[in-house]
């Protein structure tokens, strides 16, 4: 098209045609702000002040186990019926310990598909992915600034990653609660899901939210934790004293939510237990308590219920029969996975959308701190 005559006129109409739509846009989301918090397609997906505000992530370092489905994801599923959530893919939590950039790539998307194959909605939740919403890095950044060495000396999980990491002890590992700390603050959330490994880091994000409200008068929420009416800690196969763990070296501890059936099966059928034959929940009896509570969670059943089905009948018996439920319990979420991944379209969508979301909520906090720091904005 030639750059003269009535071009120039026309594109200038155009112009201003946009620019006005764009402000009905926003003024169509800015008045919702009071009202609604998290907006999708120009609607509240969520409205109501009443519901609380949550926001819980996990990070991709592997599919998922057995643990983080039970213990926290089918949680977080049901809680979109009574809260307005915010799940996050914690990608940048996930570099504290080295990982292969090809491999990360294809974990990231692995386990937002699986985010939505165990049952969160993008209709209803904030669903995103951490890196691609630059505010969690800057919050996290200043926040580090309002974290004491001595804070964070004390975590145990860094005592803990430094062990296991005995090479690679970055400060990224150090200050990682403090990053922590943004990503819960910057939603303003009023509950944040925790497990009990959790309740220090917990801890040391109201600390500082309070030391920063304590300066600069009350810019974020002080959330409390929330524990989950279900969802049991389950424990490793080999080692039932330690947590079943995505990363563990020895795919034998954990059960992935993607394991073919018989795979599932054959890990049972090797779990660790002990030299007894009587099925029952018992202190000292840590392996025969881990499978009981799984097999709990994936039936329904009471532990006296499952006390009473494998009286006289021996170990074997058990281990095969949680490992048919265990395979039976998944075989959905596997289904489901199986369909999303043949659609790689509609799951970049989906990432894409929760980041714009995640990027405009979150911003509104990073703004505030940023003025009242006395940045230059
Ligand atoms: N074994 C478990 N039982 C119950 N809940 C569990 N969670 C993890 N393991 C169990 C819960 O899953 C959520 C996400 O965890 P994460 O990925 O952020 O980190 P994590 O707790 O360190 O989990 P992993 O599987 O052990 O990861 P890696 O091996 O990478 O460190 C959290 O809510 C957690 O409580």
């Amino acid at each position: 098209m030639p750059d003269g005559g009535l071009w120039p006129v026309i594109r200038k109409a155009y112009m201003s045609v946009c620019v006005y739509l764009g402000g009905v846009q926003k003024s169509r989301l800015l008045s919702r702000r009071g009202k609604g918090f998290f907006i999708l397609k120009g609607e509240a997906i969520m409205e109501g002040e009443k519901k609380k505000v949550i926001l819980s992530g996990i990070q991709p370092t592997g599919v998922f186990t057995l643990g983080n489905y039970i213990g926290a994801v089918k949680n977080w599923a049901a809680m979109q019926e009574e809260f307005r959530c915010a799940y996050m893919l914690a990608d940048l939590h996930a570099i504290t310990v080295r990982q292969e950039p090809k491999v990360l790539r294809e974990q990231i998307l692995t386990c937002y598909a699986l985010l939505l194959a165990c049952g969160l909605d993008p209709e209803k939740s904030v669903i995103f992915i951490q890196s691609q919403v630059p505010a969690h890095a800057e919050l996290g950044w200043m926040l580090a600034c309002y974290t004491q060495f001595g804070e964070l000396s004390r975590m145990t999980q860094f005592k803990d990653k430094s062990q296991q990491h005995a090479d690679n002890i970055n400060a990224g590992l150090f200050t990682y609660p403090s990053l922590m700390a943004a990503d819960i603050l910057l939603y303003q959330a009023d509950l944040v899901p925790i497990g009990e490994d959790q309740r220090q880091h917990l801890e040391l994000t109201r600390d500082v939210a309070s030391r920063f409200n304590g300066i600069y008068g009350n810019v974020f929420k002080i959330p409390e934790g929330y524990i989950a009416k279900t969802g049991a800690r389950v424990k490793s196969l080999a080692d039932p004293t330690k947590k079943m763990s995505k990363s563990d070296e020895n795919p034998n501890a954990y059960v992935s939510i993607l394991d073919k059936p018989e795979t599932i099966i054959k890990k049972f059928k090797r779990a660790v237990t002990d030299s007894e034959t009587e099925v029952c929940f018992r202190e000292g009896k840590d392996g025969i308590n881990n499978l009981m509570s799984i097999y709990s969670a994936v039936t329904g059943r009471t532990l006296d219920e499952i006390t009473a089905e494998f009286a006289g009948r021996g170990y074997g018996d058990f281990k095969a029969a949680v490992g048919e439920a265990v395979a039976e319990y998944l075989r959905p979420v596997q289904e489901k996975f199986a369909r999303l991944m043949a659609d790689k379209g509609y799951l970049e969508s989906c990432y894409r959308q929760g980041a714009e979301q995640a990027q405009r909520i979150s911003s509104r906090t990073l703004e505030k701190v940023k003025k009242k720091i006395g940045f230059v904005q």
